[in-house]
């Protein structure tokens, strides 16, 4: 019926009924509503850009205006609108590596509260990339000088940004040739909010190629800084196994659920879920003890460093509240949806707000500050502790799915289950046991029956020999389905199997959060450097099969230009001008090696990567 059409997942469909019983309303009823979705928004061509307008652009030649009031084509309008979209998801990205950046220079100095720094081997190996001296000197000395020099990226007037080293040569030069190569992270951002201002940039070209620059200031630069920071801080994730879907949740536990994406945040609430006083408040309350859970993103930085338990992604939020089983939702920045406030007010779920720069309607707010970190997150975890009290039983419903898996695979640790060096995966993929390597990202989209874009897409790549390396929302689906457990190599097709089978590893491999598709672009740099060729040259490809956000939209325009040819699932708003459509899917491979194409079908789009690969595998003559 209507409500298996929503998702593939088991755990939604008896939450959604459950809804329905309830007479809830979720982001499926919404979408519904709002359908027919505006067809100028869809195509990219409406603007408020200036008080003249809003204008929109006539889709049909001969009926309806084909200039804005200012004069701008759909072109101009698509491709301002466009890099828009990028500097909202790269500021995004790039703010939380600032905050990491910020919170390690506390913790250099002291002033932290509760932190430490818990891997000295990559701060000292950052500290080398920076040319930090390391000799005879205290780990606070290496982490302040460290803190400082990434600190200095964000407000940069001329780069290089330091990271950006990392790609390969060829890729660097192409990059200062098209006069892409960032100066800083912030002045990237900011030169687009300047340059889509009325009156300024009406080329659409140039256009995109500044929203290129900030994209690469946010996958080589901001996204970096925040991985990178964050294993200096609360440890590079290695494999460990935990488990998937909303039956982690746990009916006679203190439940909290850890939302949002700043490790920041959730590394101090796991602290505090561990502090014996509030352990033995839960118990006299009646609970067996506290339960963390994650969800979206923040759920992947603590599964892969503890594992702790994944709730579930981006369209399941609601559902968690509505099993009436949380006792307190806590959040900080990014895919947060406002919905949830008026949900919880259905349940006894405290909706905790912590960040300054993020409120919502319903939330109680409880802010947080690195300067007293743990003393504050006890404060919250204590607050969900005291409303364990008020839950309902007759409205708790937790559906009994969950599925185990395998994370955690940090560049470090895929180096240490190839026995220390990339030669095994590189011979590997020369024989053609692998056949090449996807990374699968992104969001979930009421536009696709949720998880199932994920998910068709990763099977038909492992599938095919394909070795699959997944972050955010899409990690979250695969891990639900099982296929992040070594047993799915026997899904994997003979080679691929093969090779899972001999390291002990699934054929999907967790590579962490959003900001650590950063991870992904060090490996690809790690391998085309190893080669002595470039990105654009390596049998990899990219995909965003349910991809939603503006952070998505900054992520496929650097991995594009990485030179990764890289497929959308969703239909990006820019079909509305001729002349973008052309550069992403086309003229993008003059520029930087590597286009984008948009695909609906999951398994069709499994198969333009599949080409892709076997077309770069003929280049190299492997
Ligand atoms: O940064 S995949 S819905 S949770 S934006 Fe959001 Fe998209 Fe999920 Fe993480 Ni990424
Ligand atoms: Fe209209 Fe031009 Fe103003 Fe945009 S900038 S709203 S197209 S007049």
């Amino acid at each position: 019926d209507k409500i298996m059409e929503k998702s593939i997942d088991p755990a939604v469909h008896q939450m959604l009924d459950r809804a329905e019983q309830l007479g809830l309303e979720t982001v499926w009823d919404r979408y519904e509503k709002m359908l027919p979705e505006c067809g100028f928004g869809e195509l990219g061509v409406c603007c408020r850009n200036c008080n003249m307008g809003p204008c929109r652009i006539s889709p049909f030649e001969d009926d309806g205006p084909q200039r804005g009031i200012c004069g701008a084509t759909a072109d101009i309008i698509v491709a301002r609108n466009l890099i828009r979209m990028i500097a909202g998801g790269a500021a995004a990205h790039s703010d939380h590596g600032r905050d990491l950046a910020h919170t390690l220079l506390l913790t250099a100095e002291g002033k932290s509260g509760g932190y430490e720094i818990k891997d000295e081997a990559k701060l000292a190996a950052l500290a080398a990339e920076y040319g930090i001296a390391t000799d005879q000197r205290s780990k606070e000395a290496i982490a302040e000088d460290l803190a400082k020099a990434v600190y200095a990226e964000f407000g940069k007037q001329e780069g290089p940004l330091q990271f950006t080293r990392r790609a390969p040569q060829k890729r660097v030069a192409q990059w200062q040739k098209m006069g892409i190569d960032p100066r800083g992270i912030d002045r990237e951002i900011v030169e687009i909010m300047h340059r889509t201002h009325i009156g300024v940039d009406n080329d659409p070209v140039n256009l995109i190629l500044q929203g290129l620059k900030a994209s690469i200031a946010d996958g080589w630069g901001g996204s970096m800084v925040a991985t990178e920071i964050s294993d200096v801080l609360f440890g590079t994730p290695m494999p460990v196994k935990s488990e998937a879907n909303l039956g982690v949740l746990k009916e006679d536990h203190v439940n909290i659920i850890a939302h949002g994406h700043e490790p920041v945040l959730s590394e101090m609430i796991l602290a505090a879920a561990g502090d014996p006083s509030l352990v033995a408040n839960a118990k006299a309350a009646g609970a067996k003890g506290i339960n963390v859970v994650g969800m979206c993103c923040t759920g992947n930085e603590i599964v892969m460093r503890h594992g702790i338990p994944l709730a579930g992604n981006f369209m399941q939020q609601e559902l968690a509240i509505i099993t009436g089983a949380v006792d307190a939702m806590i959040v900080d920045v990014q895919c947060i949806m406002p919905a949830l406030g008026d949900l919880c007010e259905c349940f006894h779920t405290r909706f905790i707000s912590t960040s300054p720069k993020a409120k919502f309607p319903g939330a109680v707010h409880m802010q947080f500050s690195e300067e007293s970190a743990l003393a504050i997150a006890k404060e919250i975890v204590g607050s969900a502790v005291e409303n364990y009290a008020h839950r309902v039983p007759e409205k708790v419903f937790i559906p009994a799915d969950k599925t185990a898996c395998m994370v955690g695979f940090s560049t470090e640790a895929i180096l240490k289950a190839l026995g220390g060096s990339l030669d095994p995966l590189l011979d590997a993929i020369k024989s053609g046991a692998v056949r090449g390597i996807a990374g699968v990202v992104g969001c979930n989209n009421p536009k696709i029956k949720h998880d199932e874009g994920h998910v068709g897409l990763v099977r038909h790549l492992i599938e095919n020999n394909v070795l699959v390396v997944t972050t955010g929302c899409n990690a979250i689906a695969c891990a639900k389905v099982g296929l992040m457990l070594p047993e799915a190599a026997d899904d994997a097709g003979d080679g691929l199997k093969g090779v899972c089978k001999a390291l002990g590893i699934p054929p999907v491999l967790h590579m962490g959060s959003c900001v650590d598709i950063s991870r992904i672009l060090s490996v690809c740099a790690a391998v085309a450097n190893a080669l002595g060729v470039d990105i654009c040259d390596l049998p990899v490809a990219g995909a965003a099969p349910e991809w939603m956000s503006e952070k998505a939209v900054s992520i496929g325009a650097y991995v594009v230009s990485s030179g990764i040819f890289t497929v959308l699932g969703t239909v990006p708003p820019v079909l509305g001008s001729p002349v973008v459509t052309e550069v992403l899917t086309q003229a993008a491979n003059d520029v930087v090696g590597a286009a984008f194409a948009v695909e609906t079908d999951p398994v069709k789009a499994a198969g333009l990567m599949i080409d892709n690969i076997d077309k770069k595998r003929q280049a190299l003559g492997i």
